[in-house]
């Protein structure tokens, strides 16, 4: 079975958010071109509590973008994001959210980061994705949304890692690029580790 996997697709990663990513919207359309050509669709959203340990406004004298250490492990201090049921946590009002079958949340413990859907920086607990979708059981994932460089990265890489035969969609992210190439170093990262890059309109063509 073919799984789309749409990553923290929220208002606070969209431009005028919080954490906005250059034309993040732009995401939106592809997402909900691409649901009705997939048989299940899931959605990972970040989910901070105010006193997330990712937050500079949490680390006295801190600025975002700074880097620190967050109990063992190096972490890159960001603006207040997708608080845990504020606006800027909901997903895209635009967003079809008809189709997804269930949400993953992440970031959900303030002394850690979660990137990735399926488990926190330190690997040391599992959203429950991973089961999910061997259950399924998914075959292949497609994985497409915010922020190619973080979110989507770590995500595309743990499925990768988890045995699924993944696929990023090109034109259905876009990137932070705190440092100028994130993007290109990003998806560089990912076609190493045996991830393969394909457009919506690729997935279109040969849809059923
Ligand atoms: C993300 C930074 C912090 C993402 C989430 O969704 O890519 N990036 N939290
Ligand atoms: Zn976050």
């Amino acid at each position: 079975m073919r799984v789309l996997i749409l990553v923290d697709i929220q208002n606070d990663f969209l431009p005028g958010g919080a954490l906005a990513v250059n034309h993040g919207d732009e995401v939106i359309a592809v997402a909900n071109a691409l649901q009705p050509h997939f048989d299940h669709v899931v959605s990972t959203q970040d989910w901070h509590p105010p006193n997330h340990g990712s937050f500079a406004a949490n680390h006295e004298g801190r600025n975002p973008g700074e880097l620190i250490d967050l109990h063992g492990l190096q972490q890159v201090l960001w603006p207040v994001h997708c608080v845990q049921e504020s606006r800027g946590a909901e997903f895209a009002d635009t967003l079809d959210t008809s189709r997804v079958a269930k949400v993953f949340v992440k970031g959900t413990d303030p002394q850690i980061d979660s990137y990735s859907g399926f488990f926190d920086n330190g690997k040391r607990k599992a959203t429950g994705l991973g089961a999910y979708l061997k259950d399924l059981p998914a075959t292949s994932v497609y994985v497409m949304g915010l922020a190619t460089d973080y979110c989507v990265k770590f995500t595309a890489l743990d499925a990768h890692e988890l045995g699924f035969a993944t696929f990023l969609v090109r034109d259905g992210c876009r990137a932070v690029n705190l440092a100028a190439g994130d993007d290109e170093r990003a998806i560089a990262e990912m076609t190493r580790a045996g991830i393969k890059v394909v457009t919506s309109q690729e997935i279109l063509q040969t849809a059923t």
